[in-house]
């Protein structure tokens, strides 16, 4: 784990609106299917106190699979990769030895203004099968002036099936100025796809699921 997103930030960095907590970093979707293989947008929705964002960091949970990055004209983007302990099948019978760790966007053509538009910054991955788990995206925004670290963790675990879920999450968000970004996994409806079967397979779970969810 790298000090950089492990490190807790004091509060009031952020800015303005710390109570506001779609003013922060945020997934445009804070839920997602679970098993599906999702595209994600991160949200970056003001600068630095005032200065504008000029390189934006994600760290990709160890819970996401199958993790690949949207094309983007506008930015450089830079991937960290992360040694599996263990490879795992890819498609077409690759073994997959690395994984995305880390994705930054960099190098603007022109950096975000530090108010009144945002900006999505697309990815893609497999959520983990199991629905009811909360996952945190944790970011760096790097302003010309400064940076914004929304990687705040909830000080106790957040678990779905708690009474006071609701609440805990609601202060988990407004307790800093600078929350992570998270998204929680939802029991789907149907499969993803109309060629998988109606009823999930039981014995199923490829290990390239179990290894990447470490
Ligand atoms: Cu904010």
């Amino acid at each position: 784990m790298k000090k950089l997103f492990l490190a807790t930030v004091a509060a009031g960095v952020c800015g303005l609106i710390a109570t506001s907590a779609s003013a922060h970093n945020v997934l445009t979707s804070m839920e997602g299917y679970a098993g599906y293989v999702t595209d994600f947008e991160m949200r970056v929705t003001h600068g630095c106190k005032g200065s504008p964002v000029k390189e934006v960091k994600i760290r990709i949970p160890a819970e996401l699979s199958r993790v690949s990055v949207g094309a983007n004209r506008d930015w450089k983007v830079e991937t960290k990769m992360r040694k599996l302990d263990k490879p795992i099948p890819g498609e077409g019978g690759n073994m997959i030895t690395e994984v995305i760790e880390e994705i930054t966007w960099k190098d603007p053509k022109s950096p975000i203004p530090a108010g009144g538009v945002f900006e999505g910054f697309k990815f893609r991955g497999a959520l983990p099968k199991e629905d009811g788990k909360i996952i945190f995206f944790r970011t760096i925004n790097i302003c010309e002036q400064g940076d914004d670290k929304y990687v705040d963790m909830p000080k106790e675990e957040l678990k779905l099936n708690d009474p006071d879920f609701k609440k805990k999450l609601w202060t988990f968000m407004t307790a800093t100025a600078t929350p992570s970004p998270f998204l929680i996994t939802v029991k789907a409806p149907k499969p993803q796809y109309p060629w998988e079967p109606m009823e999930p397979a039981k014995a199923e779970a490829p290990t390239q699921q179990k290894a990447a969810a470490k």
